[in-house]
């Protein structure tokens, strides 16, 4: 079902959850390609998430957060955004209410238990406009979703497999993270939870 807990943000409860075994195959498609790695804040901190992406790439160094289109070290293309994914993002932005979308950027995330996202904004994209589209697969876990500043008043959102959100309009630059995953075991994806953000980047 669909459910609006903020202006702008869209949970289609169970959207994708006939298709784990695809989604689980794109990404891991794209994986084989750019292996997961846990990056270092700007801040100096490894992250206990470890990505994975395609389209448009991450980079967080001293000089903070960057997208690009080409792997810096090797000077490649980062792999296409598969099309499954592709597809998925434009069918959620229009059941959510945004129209059509055609993302340029594709970001995975794996949690395993223990592995948290801390309270932050999603500020280095070029079109605040633009909704983000996010997936989650195998383990639960707790979103918490504030206001436009870190100190607001949190709500916190069960998130379970096959559950897709749309975040846009007003909630597009509230401050958010992910409660530290529990311990447990997916019949599909074991013990981890993935999510999948779907952005234009640049
Ligand atoms: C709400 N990822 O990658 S996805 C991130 O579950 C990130 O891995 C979380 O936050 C995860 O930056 C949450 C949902 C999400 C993504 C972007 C947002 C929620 C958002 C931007 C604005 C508001
Ligand atoms: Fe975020």
């Amino acid at each position: 079902w669909r459910e609006e807990i903020a202006p702008g943000a869209v949970v289609l409860h169970g959207f994708v959850r006939d298709h784990g075994p695809e989604l689980l195959a794109a990404v891991n498609g794209v994986v084989a390609q750019v292996p997961w790695r846990h990056m270092t804040t700007p801040g100096g901190f490894t992250m206990s998430v470890a990505m994975s992406w395609c389209g448009n790439g991450w980079n967080s160094d001293s000089n903070g957060y960057r997208y690009s289109q080409r792997d810096p070290g090797t000077g490649k293309s980062w792999p296409e955004i598969p099309a499954i994914l592709l597809a998925l993002a434009d069918e959620a932005a229009l059941q959510a209410g945004f129209g059509h979308y055609v993302p340029d950027s594709c970001l995975m995330n794996r949690y395993d238990p223990g592995s948290k996202l801390s309270l932050h904004q999603d500020i280095d994209e070029h079109d605040f406009t633009a909704p983000i589209v996010s997936v989650s697969l195998g383990l639960p876990a707790v979103f918490q979703f504030g206001g436009l500043q870190r100190s607001d008043r949190t709500q916190r959102i069960p998130l379970a497999h096959g559950d897709v959100v749309v975040w846009g309009g007003p909630s597009r630059l509230c401050f958010h993270g992910i409660m530290p995953v529990k311990e447990g075991y997916h019949s599909l994806v074991g013990s981890h939870r993935i999510n999948i953000t779907l952005r234009k980047a640049l």
